[in-house]
């Protein structure tokens, strides 16, 4: 069985997360969203809140399971028995950072493979803090982000 892992912080998740992941969905036998818990980083919504969100705008498609994870996503992946991580790449500032990451996860585990999936243009300019940040200061965000999580967004903030 092929598995692939979307990991993540999605906080929340955008629609441009949901695009890579029903487009990853189609590489897959099974795809697995991680829901990275950082108790380090300070994040708007609960880990319950996030993997909540993504259930709900996934609900359609039928090899997409999510759960979170903490400490190192290698090690998730082995408890997954996944090989593939799926990354999303929306311009040449996310790539310094993915391609960092894609090194290290390989030298931990070189049986472990990194795929990038572009970014679709419409949603090329979109992350979950421009999100936070447009919404906070009252700006419209509909039709970037799930309805679920603009209703619980406009709530929060
Ligand atoms: N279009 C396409 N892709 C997008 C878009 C968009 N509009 N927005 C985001 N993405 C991509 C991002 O590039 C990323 O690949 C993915 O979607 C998730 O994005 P975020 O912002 O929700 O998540 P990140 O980048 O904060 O997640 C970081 C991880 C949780 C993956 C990372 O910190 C991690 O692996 N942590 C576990 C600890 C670990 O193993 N550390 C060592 C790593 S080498």
């Amino acid at each position: 069985m092929k598995i692939g892992v979307y990991p993540g912080s999605f906080d929340p998740v955008t629609n441009g997360h949901l695009d890579i992941i029903e487009r990853a969905s189609k590489l897959f036998d099974k795809l697995i969203v991680g829901v990275g818990v950082n108790n380090n980083k300070k994040s708007l919504f609960s880990v319950e809140k996030r993997l909540e969100f993504i259930e709900v705008s996934c609900k359609g498609i039928p090899n997409v399971e999510v759960h979170s994870f903490s400490g190192l996503l290698i090690e998730f992946m082995k408890e997954k028995d996944a090989k593939t991580i799926v990354k999303g790449l929306r311009a040449i500032s996310d790539f310094e950072y993915e391609f960092q990451m894609a090194l290290m996860n390989r030298k931990l585990n070189p049986e472990i493979e990194t795929i990038f999936m572009m970014t679709s243009s419409k949603y090329s300019y979109l992350s979950s803090s421009l999100i936070k940040e447009v919404a906070k200061f009252g700006g419209c965000v509909r039709g970037l982000i799930p309805e679920v999580v603009e209703k619980e967004l406009h709530k929060k903030l």
